[in-house]
């Protein structure tokens, strides 16, 4: 176990766990992050909840990219996602760009190369009155928020920044749902009423609906497929439950350029597209290294 750029190679999964995760869409690692980072990770996302910022970001502020920038957390029973979160705090950054994460995500997914995509803090507050349904989060395809990514290869590494078990809300899994590819209506992360989105509008192409709760350790991680269906139920244990969600692109990952579905505005606009630099195309540029910086690439020769 470490916390800098040497990994043990034992942890790398062997080669069921990658006929595994090809077949169910996810995978939970062995311990493989350090005490020392994960309380530094902690103590970076108290510090942006109280709106210190150890390193601005040149579009912090701008509301259209990241509208909760310094918006102090003071409701400790309320819900919160805040995007871009390893940009501002260095606690978190070490925690999204470890190379043990992203060489797993490039095992998993057979990519020679695994940039960076986004991140998200997740502070789920405990369930309880007035709100039952807390910190749900709507079952939901990654890949749905994200229609200008060219890749069906991207994944997610979930990182939590202690146990995690169904008692607090653990990340929840549906087995082999990444094959389900009809799945439009799933951009879903918000909408609290799980039993409406697996009866109404989860097409399950006949499969049944298998829900996996993955209870980690601190220091594992777990890796679902950008098209796995997942999300979480409210925490019933009284503290907060915490994570880092890490979304991985791999290096053949471009932008579709989506306009000709209306011309007179843009259909679909990722904040990312505001702020990284465009192609020789005039497009959105997905490699640019100051966003998405290479965080895993194949030795060669
Ligand atoms: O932590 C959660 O409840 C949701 C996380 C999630 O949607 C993700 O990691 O992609
Ligand atoms: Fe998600």
């Amino acid at each position: 176990m470490t916390s800098d750029d040497e990994f043990d190679v034992r942890v790398l999964p062997t080669a069921e766990d990658i006929a595994y995760y090809r077949e169910n869409g996810y995978f939970v690692s062995k311990k493989i992050l350090g005490d020392d980072l994960i309380a530094q990770a902690l103590e970076g996302s108290e510090r942006l909840y109280r709106g210190e910022y150890d390193e601005r970001f040149p579009w912090s502020g701008n509301r259209n990219v990241d509208p909760n920038f310094g918006v102090r957390f003071t409701e400790r029973n309320r819900s919160r996602a805040d995007g871009y979160a390893s940009f501002h705090s260095f606690g978190l950054r070490a925690l999204a760009r470890q190379p043990v994460i992203s060489a797993i995500a490039a095992a998993l997914t057979g990519a020679a190369e695994i940039r960076y995509w986004k991140d998200q803090l997740i502070y789920k507050a405990p369930a309880g009155s007035p709100r039952e349904n807390e910190g749900v989060t709507g079952f939901h395809q990654d890949k749905r928020y994200w229609p200008t990514c060219r890749s069906d290869r991207m994944i997610t590494a979930w990182i939590p920044l202690h146990d995690c078990s169904t008692e607090n809300g653990c990340l929840v899994v549906i087995k082999g749902s990444h094959r389900w590819r009809n799945n439009h209506a799933l951009v879903t992360f918000g909408e609290k009423n799980q039993d409406f989105i697996k009866s109404k509008l989860i097409n399950s192409e006949g499969e049944k609906l298998v829900e996996v709760p993955l209870a980690l350790e601190r220091g594992q991680v777990s890796f679902h497929d950008c098209y796995t269906i997942h999300g979480s139920y409210p925490n019933v244990s009284g503290a907060p439950r915490r994570a880092l969600s890490v979304h991985l692109q791999d290096g053949e990952n471009r932008y579709r350029d989506l306009s000709f579905l209306n011309k007179a505005k843009p259909v679909y606009q990722h904040s990312h597209d505001l702020i990284c630099r465009r192609g020789e195309n005039g497009f959105p540029d997905y490699s640019d290294p100051e966003i998405f910086p290479t965080l895993y690439r194949r030795a060669t020769g």
